[in-house]
């Protein structure tokens, strides 16, 4: 059973599973899976068992507080539960309920964001979110004629799942370099990124070197639009809470012996950009500014829909 947890944790933390809605359905399932599978009688040693195998999925990264969200979502109620049999019956839904509401999301912004395309325009996108990508495939579905730059998303290069994953939907990809995003912007109509958190103050974590983009886009007067699902929205960040930056192996910048030993290289792989460079989020629940977060967060507080 905790090979299940072990496994997802590690897919996790080598990024063979990553983008933010896919680690949290990862996280999601693999709790429904470890409940599917437990043997044991005890409710007591299924509760204990389970808040470690919610430490370790946790462990495997820390900016995505979709990660968060859908494991938290998942465990919810289980605190009630009179017998391992109904606790176990609770994760399971829990954990479908989840992954269905998250796959629906993204359908959602791809179908709202999709009519802010244009035909004519150019768009750019950043790493690789599903959420962005789903409302440029979309708009592409809907014949719209258009054209997309992405990034090459240095260290880890997300931008090559991106432009494949374009070309192979027949969409007019080209791919820049992450230092070409200014030279672009000026021919740029909108940029499409995703989010791994968003803060109850509307400022967007996402792949490092998107506050750059929002930054080009705004001197340069392109709409810039952020694409996440509610459970992206961080309910820690409305009690004061920070956004953990997570810093990546070195050896993912430079290969051994590339530089002398006494250089330091400093990897962090995500960053913030405040709500002021942010057109819209464009959401499941709608197109919303920034400035709304915290409305929707307090809600979502109220209706226990964060709570364990
Ligand atoms: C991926 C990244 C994506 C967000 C949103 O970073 O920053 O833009 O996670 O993705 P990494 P999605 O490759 O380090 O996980 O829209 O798919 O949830």
């Amino acid at each position: 059973m905790q090979d299940i947890i072990a496994e997802t944790s590690e897919k996790i933390r080598d990024m063979t599973i990553r983008g933010a809605g896919r680690i949290a359905r990862a996280g999601a399932d693999a709790l429904g899976r470890f409940a599917e599978s437990y043997t044991g009688n005890s409710l007591e040693a299924f509760r204990e068992d389970l808040d470690r195998a919610v430490a370790t999925i946790l462990d495997s990264r820390p900016t995505a507080v979709s990660l968060w969200n859908g494991v938290h979502s998942t465990v919810r109620g289980v605190d009630s539960a009179s017998s391992v049999d109904e606790a176990r019956e609770i994760v399971i839904s829990n954990s479908r309920e989840f992954c269905e509401r998250s796959e629906k999301a993204v359908e959602t912004i791809a179908r709202i964001g999709a009519k802010r395309i244009e035909d004519g325009d150019t768009v750019m996108t950043h790493c690789n979110s599903s959420a962005a990508l789903g409302v440029i495939e979309e708009a592409h579905r809907q014949g719209k004629d258009f054209r997309v730059f992405a990034t090459e998303s240095r260290p880890w290069r997300q931008g090559i799942l991106t432009v494949t994953q374009l070309a192979e939907a027949g969409v007019d990809v080209t791919m820049i370099i992450d230092s070409a995003v200014r030279y672009v912007m000026n021919d740029t109509d909108k940029v499409f990124v995703g989010a791994d958190t968003i803060t109850s103050h509307g400022a967007v974590i996402n792949k490092i070197g998107t506050s750059q983009l929002a930054l080009a886009a705004h001197e340069a007067r392109t709409q810039f639009y952020v694409c996440g699902e509610t459970y992206k929205f961080s309910p820690m960040t409305v009690f004061g809470d920070m956004v953990r930056i997570e810093e990546r192996e070195t050896s993912e910048v430079v290969r051994p012996g590339e530089i002398p030993d006494s250089v330091k290289i400093f990897n962090p792989v995500f960053d913030s950009t405040p709500a002021q460079y942010i057109d819209a989020i464009i959401t499941e629940v709608g197109m919303v500014p920034p400035t709304a977060v915290y409305d929707i967060l307090v809600r979502q507080l109220g209706d226990g829909i964060f709570k364990e």
